[in-house]
């Protein structure tokens, strides 16, 4: 289990080791299915229209010629797909548990086509050993702080891969950073499949475990931008120039002993904006809540600290198909 041991918090090692390869604890998931439930309603009460993913049972095992393993989860839409104008790109992931998560979003993608959405399934790695450095540094952080800053992540260039989380609109512009399940290889896909209409920066931050951009580094608005201050930003100056308003937002405010097996507390400002004076935000983070009000965005709050446990807040458990506007340029 490479994977994930190279790219989850050491305090949950224990818990990986008793439910790797099982369901989450059963009594917590019905909790998080609760609150997505409710944030699902919260949603469609503020006008958006909300489609769900297949349920699947993950716990079956499945092998390839390269690799065997079971599934995880198809919670998260935003790690899986990505929508530039009227394509849908169906990332091709990283982690052997998430190879076949797609199947989740089968009938949902369909369904686009049919109404004439383009759809794109990105080159599928074999995730073969050679995917994956064996001899990553597991246990020490400043291992990793060191490899981070020259580039070096858990997984290899042996083929392209990358999560579509990685990644982050800003019209005519996307963000992406190198991080444990997004190479260069895959972000070069990206750029030749994209180019010459989008145009894909590669961004760096001072992080030892990136996986996925959106805790870190988080469009809200026509050139603002949400920086975890914890994760500084090596090319902010380009943003600065660009005349980028970059926020730093507050200190999460999640307890200590509520369980977050696979992201830091960050997911505080992991918010999803509905459009530019409208952000769902966690309702217990007080303090981002002013933040935001301050800014003159009006707060959509939703209790989703259950779900939370699974890795994402708002934007990760999102992912939006269709927005109103125009193609622009906010980057130049
Ligand atoms: O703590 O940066 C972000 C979201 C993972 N889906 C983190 C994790």
């Amino acid at each position: 289990m490479v994977t994930p041991v190279a790219n989850t918090y050491q305090k949950y090692w224990p818990f990986y080791q008793k439910y790797g390869g099982h369901t989450f604890p059963k009594e917590h998931l019905k909790k998080a299915i609760a609150d997505i439930e409710e944030m699902c309603n919260v949603l469609q009460g503020e006008g958006v229209i909300v489609k769900h993913p297949e349920i699947i049972d993950w716990t079956e095992n499945y092998k390839t010629p390269d690799f065997e393993s079971t599934g995880m989860y198809a919670a998260m839409p935003r790690d899986i797909l990505l929508v530039v104008g009227n394509e849908i790109i169906e990332a091709p992931m990283a982690w052997r548990a998430r190879f076949f998560e797609y199947r989740a979003y089968r009938p949902l993608i369909k369904d686009y086509f049919l109404r004439g959405a383009k759809w794109t399934t990105a080159p599928k790695p074999q995730m073969s050993d050679k995917l994956y450095d064996m001899d990553y540094p597991i246990f020490s952080v400043e291992d990793r702080n060191h490899l981070a800053a020259e580039g070096k992540f858990v997984t290899t260039e042996h083929e392209p891969c990358f999560d579509a989380a990685d990644f982050i609109r800003a019209g005519k512009d996307i963000f992406v950073q190198r991080s444990q399940v997004t190479n260069l290889m895959g972000i070069e896909w990206m750029r030749r499949h994209l180019a010459p209409t989008y145009r894909i920066h590669t961004i760096s931050f001072k992080d030892p475990n990136p996986m996925h951009i959106d805790a870190t580094f988080n469009i809200i608005g026509p050139g603002l931008v949400l920086l975890n201050p914890d994760r500084p930003c090596h090319q902010i100056d380009v943003f600065k120039k660009a005349g980028w308003t970059i926020i730093s937002p507050p200190s999460p405010l999640i307890p200590d002993d509520h369980p977050l097996w696979m992201s830091s507390k960050w997911l505080s400002m992991n918010v999803l904006m509905l459009d530019e004076k409208r952000v769902m935000v966690e309702k217990n983070e007080t303090t981002i809540q002013k933040m935001f009000e301050k800014l003159g965005i009006a707060t959509v709050r939703v209790d989703i600290r259950n779900a939370n446990s699974l890795g994402g807040g708002f934007h990760c458990w999102t992912c939006d198909i269709r927005r109103r506007g125009t193609l622009q340029s906010y980057f130049n």
